[in-house]
């Protein structure tokens, strides 16, 4: 672990000297304003943060913490550092056992997250009475574990839940998305290159996602990094975020089946958006709350299966929809963005290889997504940040405050 965690503290060194300096030159500077509309429609808008790309997760991750492209050399390091720390003790597997069958899968896995929280080496720092100069420190080692253990929680449900308590030990010649196609029990080349991919572009969305804004404001609490990635995948398990990749599918096959067709056509389908948005539901996989054109994690996707899969039934009709829903939902004249995001595509790449359980696939989505929202803890501990605390007010106060009988925005 020591070259990324050196790495990482002299990039965190050197941000907080930069932060510093900014702040007492410009401190005061107007950096926008806001809206009310905005304040209305959940803050969105108000920060942006720069784009990945799309190597090896490990890769992401590197970059993620340390802000420059690995070398090769670098990737293998995490990749071993994972690899070395990736054993769960048994009484998370007791947590996880104890729970009905029939528990959701998400459930499971922040049970499982929770339990291993006894782990934590925050929590014990923080007891023990540390500096808060030092709080990045258990923190990285937090992050490290936990995202070395995530794949081997989240196997060990999809075995116990899906495939009768067979579980399989983990392979540790294998990187790490890899060796989680692994335990979950896909061997095929092409399914890991999947997850490869897949543990890559659902691992960051900026920080203001509802999975990474929650884990970024529990740890503005000092939560440790368990309560706070289990708090962010609370949010990731709602229906308008992560557990959309589950209702995709869901949605498909309700469709295929009430249309007794495997390939539905383009007017089958509209007419099933238009009854799906007439009994007031959302058509799932699309829309975002902050882009406004084509997800380009969608793209990648499509990418990939036109590669290895382009004549799956399935996938033609996830290729079939993108074709037809736009326009149905433009026709709304209320929707922002009525492209497909990420999990409009996910699902169809999934069922291809065999893994039909849909209701695990917001599991994959969260193993993927610690190495995002868990970097930028480590951020926020090495910078310092505060509790977050936003003010709040009533719309008595706003209407006083359009009256101008009422100073509601100062300190
Ligand atoms: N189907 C039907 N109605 C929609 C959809 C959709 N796919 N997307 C937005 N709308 C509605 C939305 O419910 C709202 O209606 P109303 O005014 O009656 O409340 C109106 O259009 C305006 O919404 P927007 O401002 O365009 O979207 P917003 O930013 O509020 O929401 C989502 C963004 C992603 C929550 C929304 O597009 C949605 O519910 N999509 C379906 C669920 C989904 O795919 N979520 C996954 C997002 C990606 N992720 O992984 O997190
Ligand atoms: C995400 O990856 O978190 C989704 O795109 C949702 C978002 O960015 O709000």
């Amino acid at each position: 672990m020591g070259v990324l965690k050196d790495r990482f503290k002299a990039k965190a060194d050197e941000m907080t000297t930069e932060i510093k300096s900014l702040l007492k030159e410009h401190g005061t500077k107007v950096i926008g304003q806001v809206q009310l509309t905005q304040i209305y429609q959940g803050m969105r808008g108000i920060t942006k943060a720069p784009q990945g790309n799309e190597p090896l997760p490990e890769g992401l991750f590197y970059l993620m913490l340390v802000g420059e492209l690995p070398k090769e050399s670098d990737v293998t390091h995490v990749t071993e550092t994972l690899q070395r720390r990736s054993h769960v003790p048994n009484h998370v597997f007791a947590a996880i056992d104890a729970l009905p069958l029939s528990t959701h899968p998400m459930t499971m896995f922040v049970i499982g997250v929770m339990a291993l929280q006894t782990e934590s080496y925050f929590a014990k720092a923080y007891a023990e009475g540390i500096n808060k100069k030092d709080y990045w420190l258990p923190t990285f080692d937090d992050t490290i574990l936990l995202i070395a253990r995530l794949p081997r929680i989240a196997a060990y449900i999809y075995r116990r839940k899906y495939k009768n308590n067979q579980h399989i030990n983990p392979n540790g010649l294998l990187d790490w998305a890899g060796n989680f196609a692994h335990m979950l029990g896909y061997e095929a080349t092409s399914f890991m290159e999947l997850m490869r991919l897949y543990m890559t572009i659902h691992a960051d969305h900026e920080g203001g996602n509802v999975s990474a804004h929650t884990t970024h404001l529990v740890g503005s609490a000092l939560g440790d990094p368990y309560l706070s990635y289990a708090a962010g995948m609370n949010g990731l398990a709602g229906p308008l975020h992560g557990l959309a990749n589950q209702e995709v599918i869901k949605w498909i096959f309700e469709m295929r089946d009430e249309l007794k067709t495997e390939l539905p056509t383009n007017e089958q389908i509209g007419a099933y958006v238009k009854k799906t948005l007439n009994e007031g539901k959302v058509v799932p996989g699309y829309g975002h709350a902050v882009l406004r054109e084509t997800d380009p994690r969608f793209t990648a996707q499509m990418e990939f299966a036109k590669k290895h899969i382009p004549n799956d039934p399935l996938v033609k009709t996830v290729w079939n929809i993108y074709e037809t829903v736009p326009p149905i939902l433009q026709s709304l004249g209320k929707i922002k963005n009525p492209w497909p995001n990420v999990d409009a595509h996910s699902g169809a790449l999934l069922v291809h290889y065999g893994m039909v359980e849909y209701e695990f696939y917001t599991v994959l989505f969260a193993v993927s997504r610690s190495l995002g929202v868990l970097a930028s803890l480590c951020w926020d501990r090495a910078l310092g940040l505060p509790i977050e605390r936003p003010k709040s007010v009533t719309t008595d106060l706003v209407k006083k405050w359009i009256e101008g009988k009422d100073e509601i925005w100062g300190d």
